[in-house]
Parts: C-alpha cells; sequence; structure tokens
C-alpha cells in the first residue's frame, strides 16, 4: 500500500490537527486509542490542549472526560493534564502530572479492571461517547482501518462514539498489518455466547477495525513514535526475584504441576516484570507462549532467543530503542504476535481457560497475603489497578512480586495490614521479594503469615512483624486471621508522621 489512506473517498475528510481539535466541545466525553504509552493519537490532543488553554484563558473552563485503554503518552494525559482539560478519566493513568491532579482531587478517577471498560461501557452505564479519536496505521480501500501498535478498546470506541477522528500515523510499519485480531462476537447477556478461543496462537476475529465511514469526520496525518520511558537494567533486587521465581517455576514442572514449556505467561508493568521475562531467556522452558496484556522488552529478548514461541497481548509497552527495532523489523515478528482487544486480552473466561502464569507488582501486601497495587498509604494513587485484577483471580498460578522495602528502606512492603485491598488473600497465590518466595497454596492465614514474614519481608522489618503477629495472637478479637484493628495500620501513620515506617 503506497499511501497509508487508501480509500479514496476518505481522503477528502483529511485535515490538520488543529481543525479536528476545534470539532470537540467542552464537556464532551472523548474516547481515544492508546494503552501503555503505545497507539495513542499524538496531534489532535495537543491541538485540544492549546484550545482548552486559550479557552481558560478567556471564556471559562474547557474539560473533558477521558476514556482510553490504558495509560497514554505525555502529548495525551500530560497535555491534557497540565491545562487542567481532564474532569473524568478512565480506566489506568500512569502520567505524573495527571497522577498529581487526581491526588489534588482536580480529576475524577475512575480505577477500573481494564477487561470490564468495553463491556460496562456498551451497557451504558458509563454515559453516552460523544468523539472517539484513534490512531491507525492505515485506511483500506474499503475503508477498513489498519490498527497501530496498541488495540486497546478502540473496536468499542469506534462503534459507540457519535463521530470519530482518526490519526494516521505513517511513522508505525505498514508491515504491521495483519498482526491484530479484532473479535466482534461480543455481546451483552443474555446473547453472550462463549470466546471461541482455546490457544493463544489462535485467531478469531478480523485484522481491521470495522467504522462507519458517515462518523468520520476527520483524518489528521502524522509521522511520530510512541513516547515511552526506557526500562531500568535490573539491579540485585531485580535478578533475585526473577531467580525466586525461576526456581519456583522449575520445581513446580518437576512436580508435575506445570507443563515443561509451562503455560501461558502473563506478565505486568514496571521494571521488576521486565527483569522476570529476561531472567527466563536463561531458564530451561521451551517454546513459551504468552498471553498477556502488553508486551515489553523482555518478551521481545524471549522471542529473539527462541525462548518465546508467540505473544498475544493489546499492545505494546517497549523503551524506545526496542520500540524502533520492532518497528524496523516488523516482517519477522508480525506472525510471532498476535495484538486483540483488551475486552479479549485480559478476558476471565480466557485467562482460566488457558490457565495463564500471571506475575504482577505491588505496592504492598500484608502478612496473610492481601495485596494493594493502587494507593500508597491507602489514598494515594500510584496508576491504577490495570489488568492485575483480571488475570490475578483467574490465573492458574498468580504471582505477586516486589522489593521487600520502597523509598530507601522506609516503607516495609510487607506490612500486618493493606492500606487498600486491590488484591483478596484468595487472589493471591505467591508473594515474592528479594528475600525470598512464599508459596501460599493450601495455607490458612494463620499459616500465611508465619511464611510471607520469614520468606519476604526485609530483615530490618522481620522482627517488627514477628512481634505484632505474636501480640495479635493473644489479643484478637478472633485467631483466624488475627488483627489488631488499633494498631495494624500504625506503620502507614508513623511513615505519614515522621517519614519512615522504622519505629524511633
Ligand atoms: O515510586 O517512581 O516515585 O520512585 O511506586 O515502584 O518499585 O518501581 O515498581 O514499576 O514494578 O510498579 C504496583 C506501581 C509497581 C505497578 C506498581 C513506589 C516506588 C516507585 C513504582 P517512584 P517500583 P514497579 C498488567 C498489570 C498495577 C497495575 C498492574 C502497577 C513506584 O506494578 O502499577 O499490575 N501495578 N497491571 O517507590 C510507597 C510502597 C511502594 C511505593 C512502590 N509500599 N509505598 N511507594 N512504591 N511500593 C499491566 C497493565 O495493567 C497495564
Amino acid at each position: 500500500m503506497s499511501h497509508p489512506i487508501a480509500c479514496p473517498a476518505l481522503r477528502s475528510r483529511i485535515t490538520d490537527a488543529d481543525s479536528a481539535a476545534a470539532l470537540i466541545r467542552p464537556g464532551e466525553t472523548i474516547a481515544t486509542s492508546g494503552f501503555t504509552g503505545s497507539g495513542y493519537p499524538k496531534a489532535v490532543p495537543q491541538a485540544l490542549a492549546r484550545r482548552m488553554a486559550d479557552r481558560n484563558a478567556g471564556e471559562g473552563p474547557f474539560r473533558v472526560n477521558l476514556w482510553t485503554g490504558a495509560s497514554t503518552g505525555p502529548e495525551l494525559d500530560g497535555a491534557l493534564a497540565a491545562v487542567d482539560g481532564i474532569d473524568q478519566r478512565l480506566p489506568y493513568s500512569s502520567d505524573p502530572v495527571a497522577r498529581e491532579k487526581i491526588n489534588r482531587g482536580e480529576i475524577n478517577y475512575l480505577d477500573m479492571h481494564l477487561s470490564q471498560v468495553a463491556p460496562m461501557a456498551w451497557e451504558g452505564v458509563l454515559g453516552p461517547l460523544d468523539t472517539a479519536i484513534i490512531e491507525v496505521t492505515g485506511i483500506r480501500e474499503d475503508g477498513a482501518l489498519i490498527p497501530s501498535s496498541s488495540v486497546g478498546n478502540n473496536k468499542s470506541w469506534l462503534d459507540q462514539a457519535r463521530r470519530v477522528i482518526l490519526e494516521v500515523n505513517r511513522w508505525q510499519n505498514p508491515a504491521i498489518e495483519g498482526m491484530h485480531d479484532i473479535y466482534y462476537g461480543t455481546r451483552l447477556p443474555p446473547d453472550r455466547v462463549p470466546i471461541p478461543l482455546v490457544r493463544p496462537d489462535q485467531r478469531i476475529g478480523t485484522p481491521y477495525f470495522a467504522c462507519d465511514p458517515d462518523k468520520i469526520v476527520a483524518i489528521v496525518e502524522t509521522d511520530a513514535p510512541d513516547r515511552n520511558l526506557p526500562f531500568a537494567a535490573p539491579d540485585d533486587t531485580a535478578l533475585a526475584i526473577a531467580g525466586h521465581i525461576i526456581e519456583f517455576l522449575t520445581h513446580e514442572v518437576a512436580r508435575g504441576r506445570l507443563p515443561a514449556a509451562l503455560l501461558p505467561i502473563q506478565s505486568g508493568v514496571g521494571n521488576i516484570a521486565n527483569a522476570v521475562l529476561s531472567g527466563l531467556i536463561d531458564a530451561p522452558f521451551e517454546p513459551m507462549t504468552a498471553f498477556t496484556e502488553v508486551i515489553q522488552d523482555g518478551m521481545i529478548d524471549l522471542l529473539d532467543a527462541g525462548k518465546l514461541r508467540m505473544a498475544s497481548a493489546t499492545a505494546f509497552s517497549l523503551s524506545p530503542h526496542v520500540a524502533e527495532k520492532l518497528n524496523r523489523e516488523m516482517e519477522s515478528y508480525r506472525d510471532r504476535m498476535i495484538l486483540r482487544p483488551q475486552e479479549m486480552s485480559n478476558h476471565p473466561e480466557l485467562v482460566r481457560r488457558l490457565g495463564c502464569i500471571a506475575m504482577n507488582g505491588l505496592i504492598e501486601a500484608d502478612i496473610y497475603g492481601n495485596v494493594n497495587s493502587t494507593l500508597v498509604m491507602g489514598s494515594r494513587i500510584q496508576n491504577g489497578i490495570g489488568g492485575s485484577g483480571d488475570f490475578a483471580r483467574n490465573a492458574y498460578v498468580s504471582i505477586f512480586m516486589t522489593p521487600s522495602t520502597a523509598k530507601g528502606g522506609k516503607i516495609s512492603a510487607i506490612v500486618p495490614q493493606v492500606s487498600h485491598v486491590d488484591h483478596i488473600m484468595q487472589d493471591v497465590q505467591v508473594i515474592v521479594t528479594e528475600q525470598g518466595l512464599a508459596d501460599l497454596r493450601g495455607l490458612s492465614p494463620r499459616q500465611r503469615a508465619k511464611v510471607v514474614i520469614d520468606r519476604c519481608a526485609h530483615p530490618d522489618y522481620r522482627a517488627l512483624l514477628e512481634d505484632y503477629l505474636l501480640r495479635a495472637q493473644s489479643g484478637s478479637y478472633g485467631l483466624h486471621a488475627a488483627s489488631l484493628p488499633g494498631e495494624a495500620l500504625s506503620w502507614h501513620q508513623r511513615f505519614m508522621e515522621t517519614g519512615t515506617m522504622q519505629q524511633g
């Protein structure tokens, strides 16, 4: 395809970003492409932010509701948040400017399970959708849209929006065409039927989005890479965590509880998750598959090493140099990757059926194995629950990993009681820190507490946790999961008052 916009009828809608952004009115709900910093629109949101800034200086506030797939890039979340342009935001955001405004109570942030966003939008409970702004790689002659480096909720946004603005990004290699699998078989109950996917490498849809051409009001051409932060090189902590997980998986294979090639792996966001993937290169498992949400650098390494046969996800989440390499060599990767709508990549039915090995990060875990992934000190949003809940509850093995301390040792990641619960103890089977791995399967809360403290807590906090548990086990209202409510969150209180969870 020589010109990325091959559909003659749609070429007449090509315009500039300012004209496209001028179609959006204050108070609208806009839904965009974009998932973990890939495939988000880059020009129209910045033009919209300029309009908002102008209007804020004159006529008064210009804000919109912003729905996406997950996190986007500084040109979208960052630009709109900086001009106070976001009223409501869903479902996952990691932008530092937006985070600050959410935590100041200036943005209404709906932190939702990523698999549930599209179905809830279809139910109508989120309200009507005015404008979809979707990045695509190209438009075929018949009007079908070639997706970009993420799929996210694009299919649903294109279907539901009253009008559609497309950004056609020439930066994306046209060889990406054919990588995507867009399933159009979803329905609301009572018409919902089983999803016919039984292997991670299976295609059940079409490579393209369909969109009513009458709804497409503007097409803007861009030529810009996704902007993602590079992953940090794995440090000793990340390497130790990776080592514990690989030892555990090796043991599970030896016991006959996992096949030699493992089950499809899911890996969360962040440096530790990426380090674990890199660590799998030297592990004996092959050929692995991935049924996950994002494809990070570590997965590309595994594909390159021949350890990973294929990866199914909804988006890339790559360091800039790896994104460039992938884009350059797209032809050689295309048939080993499938990008699906996030409703499919994270679908509980599929995660359960395929038996994923889920590996996600956490903020803090308590001695019983309840996990907080989202709220620092119980109130300050970090990013959001993302897909961690979609996978954790339904996985074959649900692993959570973290350094045992944060903020230079001033915070223990293992606490008497989590200050907020995202994943209840029933959804948390294994906890790993650089100190060790706690396999909590088959253990009661009393047994869990001992294993979590012994294996996962940092030595600086171990004695404090043992002391708490001992006293709780004599002074608690019940002894099933002993707790001292007046003291359980005192570590957090101490941190907020003194800057450390350590005792004076
Ligand atoms: O803050 O950046 O200011 O230094 O949290 O922590 O240790 O770099 O870890 O990058 O793996 O992220 C849970 C946030 C971990 C991530 C979380 C502070 C710490 C640092 C990041 P700074 P690290 P990671 C599917 C899976 C939810 C979504 C999910 C996440 C920052 O994994 O967002 O799992 N998970 N999705 O200092 C205070 C603590 C802390 C703490 C860490 N106990 N107290 N601050 N931090 N622990 C993929 C998707 O859904 C898209």
